[in-house]
């Protein structure tokens, strides 16, 4: 049975799973009935300084791999039709850059500002962490709170604390867009 986080939830992923290895960051989400709306998961590995150590540390569905290796994003889901994870990203913690300390996963809404579109128009989005050798789902966040006239979120964070990886479900809406996180953290 997978712990199931509230916002601002924390799960310390080496202390309780000491032996995990490679992970997946599962994204899903259900668009309402009647809109159709085109979500990006995408994800910012940030150095010591809060920002990306190189452009490159920004993976999302243009930029599928990252430098070290430890990071893919299995590609552009347009509909988030079906129940299983419509957006993943695999993990190997063992590559991550020594020079990475936190990995920020966001969601935001392709295009949101332009065809009026926002996370009022989803239900049941949520991110999860699996443990990719065993399958099991370590953990997940159902998101709690309504968003709706957000167009982007950040979902969660794992940070490096002490040589251990802690995730946060953070949860924040924002309309920022894919391109204000860009800003951010460049
Ligand atoms: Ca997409
Ligand atoms: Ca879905």
């Amino acid at each position: 049975m997978a712990i199931s986080l509230k916002k601002g939830g924390t799960f310390n992923l080496t202390k309780k799973e000491p032996s995990l290895k490679k992970i997946l960051i599962g994204l899903g989400w259900e668009v309402k009935q009647g809109n159709t709306l085109d979500l990006d998961a995408s994800v910012f590995m940030l150095g010591e300084s809060g920002k990306l150590p190189a452009d490159e540390f920004f993976v999302f569905y243009n930029n599928l791999k990252s430098p070290d290796g430890a990071l893919q994003h299995t590609g552009d889901n347009r509909t988030g039709a079906g129940d299983d994870d419509d957006e993943m990203i695999l993990a190997n913690l063992e590559l991550i850059d020594d020079k990475v300390k936190e990995i920020l996963a966001v969601v935001s809404i392709h295009d949101a500002a332009a065809r009026n579109h926002n996370f009022g128009m989803l239900s049941d989005a949520y991110i999860r962490i699996v443990d990719v050798e065993t399958k099991r789902e370590i953990l997940r966040y159902d998101l709690d709170a309504e968003y709706p006239t957000a167009t982007d979120i950040e979902f969660g964070r794992i940070k490096k604390e002490n040589g251990e990886w802690i995730f946060t479900a953070s949860g924040l809406g924002d309309n920022k867009g894919m391109q204000g996180y860009v800003d951010m953290y460049a």
